[in-house]
């Protein structure tokens, strides 16, 4: 039987640690044989949505087109890993209406202070700064899952305790 594919979408501000999930989760599936592609904000935006900015129009098609992309892999029995801001709820409702069951959302939370303080590319220092404008938590919306599948606190889990989270979904909702 061909595996069951889906669509991880880890939604959360910059420096809350998407990226680095998936990409812990992508080591960790190598090998293991389950089918899966990593989508990864960077590299999508610089192939798949390059030239679109971050008003509230291009966010959203960023994230539609990310969401066409993956619901074709997903419905091909592959395990889609999303790493994307999407901080617009409806935007996030859509791409899961299109996929249905085999969405899921995983809200990576830290506090923005922590993503803030992490500053790992000194955005936020240039947001606050005035030298970058619209900015996700500084001077434009984050809107969190209300009802996410999976949950990882950033702030008060290991990487290895968030990647594990969301293995444990993964096995026990037959993915993996
Ligand atoms: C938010 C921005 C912005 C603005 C550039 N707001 O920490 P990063 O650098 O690597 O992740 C952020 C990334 C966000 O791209 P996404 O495709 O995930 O956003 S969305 O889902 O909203 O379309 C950040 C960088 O791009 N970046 N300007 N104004 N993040």
């Amino acid at each position: 039987a061909q595996q069951r594919g889906g669509a991880l979408w880890f939604t959360g501000l910059s420096g809350s640690g998407k990226s680095t999930i998936a990409r812990s989760l992508a080591q960790k599936l190598r090998g293991g044989g389950a089918r899966f592609e990593l989508l990864d904000g960077d590299v999508v935006r610089q192939n798949l949505t390059k030239g679109l900015g971050f008003s509230k129009e291009d966010r959203d098609e960023n994230i539609r087109r990310i969401g066409f992309v993956a619901h074709l892999l997903a419905r091909n029995g592959v395990l889609v890993l999303v790493s994307a801001i999407s901080p617009y709820r409806e935007t996030r409702e859509a791409v899961r209406d299109r996929i249905g069951a085999n969405f899921i959302e995983v809200y990576v939370n830290a506090p923005l202070e922590v993503c803030e303080q992490r500053d790992v590319k000194g955005l936020y220092k240039r947001a606050r700064a005035g030298q970058i404008k619209g900015f996700t938590g500084i001077d434009d919306p984050y809107e969190p899952p209300l009802e996410s599948e999976i949950e990882c606190r950033t702030d008060l889990e290991s990487l290895d305790e968030s990647v594990a989270k969301v293995l444990g979904y993964l096995r026990g909702n037959g993915y993996l």
